[in-house]
C-alpha cells in the first residue's frame, strides 16, 4: 500500500502518521503526550522510541542497512520463527524470516487511556513455506503509551502442530556500556554463548558488562532493569509469556567481524531481549495462538 493510502486508511490526525522511511520503507510514526515511538512495517520493526522529555531508549547504527532481504541492525528486531540460527539448515537466514519480509498494517487506534496503538500481521506465503511450512497468521501489536508495549501473536492456521522459537531482540541505548549495571538476573542459570553454551549460574546481583557477553537466561520471567549513570536513567522490561531473557554485548573484536556496526558501537549499546527458546520451544495447535511481550519503560 502507498504511504497515501496508509494514511488515508489507518493515518489518525498527528497521532498516527505513515511516512516513507529509509530504504524507502513504510513507517508508522505514533506520537502523542507520552512520547513517540517509530515502527517500520518492513519486519514490523520498531525504530525508535522516545519518551516525553527523553532521549531515544532504542539504539541504532549509523550502518544499519535498510534493503530488502535484509535484517535492519538496532531497534526491535523481531526473531521468529526461530531464534539464533536454524536449528538444522545454517542457509536458512539468522533469526528467522520475520524480520526479513514486509508486514501489512491491520488496525490502528486510539485508547481510552490516550495510547497509540497499530496492528501489523504476517501471514504464511510462497516465500515463508519454503523456509518453513506451516500456516500462520502473527500479529505485532505496538502500544505506545506510559510503557512501549510490543506484543508478538502467533496463531496456527495449518492443520498440524507447530513449534517455533522467537524473541524481541531489543538494542538499548545506554551512554557507556561499561558503566551500566543490569538487575534482575541473580540466581538464574544461563547458557555462555562465549564460552561453548557452558551452563553457569548468576551470583552477581548486577550484571556488569566489561567484556563479550551472550548469556541466554533460562526459565526467568523477572523484569530486568537497565541502571545507566550516566544517562541518569534506569530502563525497565518486563515481559509476559517468555521465559528466557537473552543479555548481548559483541565487545571489541566482535563488533570488527559485524559488517553493519561501527567498531565502537558496542560501547552505547546492550540487548536485553524477551526470548523464548533453548529450553522454552512454543508449541501451538492448530487453531490456537500464543502470545509473547515485552514492555519498556524509563524510570
Ligand atoms: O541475541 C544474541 C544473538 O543471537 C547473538 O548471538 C548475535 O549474533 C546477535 O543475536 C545478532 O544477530 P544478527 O543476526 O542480528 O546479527
Amino acid at each position: 500500500m502507498e504511504i497515501g493510502e496508509l494514511n488515508k486508511k489507518f493515518g489518525i490526525n498527528k497521532d498516527i502518521v505513515f511516512v516513507t522511511g529509509k530504504g524507502s520503507f513504510p513507517c508508522a510514526e505514533l506520537s502523542g503526550k507520552h512520547g513517540k515511538a517509530v515502527v517500520c512495517l518492513y519486519g514490523a520493526h520498531v525504530l525508535s522510541y522516545v519518551p516525553a522529555g527523553e532521549k531515544d531508549v532504542l539504539w541504532n547504527t549509523s550502518k544499519a542497512v535498510f534493503e530488502s532481504g535484509k535484517p535492519i541492525r538496532g531497534g526491535i528486531p523481531v526473531c521468529w520463527p526461530w531464534f539464533g540460527p536454524h536449528a538444522t539448515d545454517s542457509q536458512k537466514p539468522m533469526h528467522g524470516f520475520a524480520r526479513l519480509l514486509m508486514w501489512e498494517v491491520i488496525d490502528t487506534s486510539l485508547t481510552e487511556l490516550n495510547e497509540r496503538v497499530i496492528k501489523l500481521k504476517l501471514t504464511d506465503s510462497q516465500e515463508s513455506r519454503a523456509l518453513w511450512p506451516y500456516a500462520f497468521e502473527a500479529v505485532f501489536t505496538v502500544t505506545l503509551g506510559k510503557t512501549l508495549k510490543v506484543e508478538l501473536s502467533v496463531t496456527n492456521t495449518s492443520d498440524e502442530v507447530f513449534s517455533y522459537t522467537d524473541a524481541l531482540h531489543t538494542y538499548f541505548s545506554v551512554a557507556d556500556v561499561s558503566q551500566i549495571s543490569i538487575l534482575g538476573l541473580k540466581g538464574a542459570s544461563y547458557y555462555d554463548g562465549t564460552d561453548k553454551m557452558a551452563l553457569k549460574v548468576q551470583d552477581e546481583t548486577f550484571l556488569k558488562i566489561e567484556k563479550e557477553e551472550n548469556r541466554r537466561y533460562l526459565n526467568t520471567a523477572a523484569d530486568c532493569i537497565i541502571d545507566d549513570p550516566l544517562m541518569k536513567r534506569h530502563i525497565k522490561v518486563t515481559k509476559e509469556n517468555s521465559n528466557t531473557t537473552v543479555v548481548w554485548n559483541p565487545w571489541i573484536e566482535t563488533s570488527k567481524t559485524i559488517g553493519d556496526m561501527n567498531d565502537d558501537d558496542y560501547k552505547t549499546m546492550v540487548c536485553v531481549e524477551a526470548v523464548n527458546a533453548f529450553n522454552e520451544v512454543v508449541t501451538v495447535r492448530p487453531g490456537e495462538s500464543f502470545a509473547m511481550s515485552a514492555s519498556i519503560s524509563i524510570g
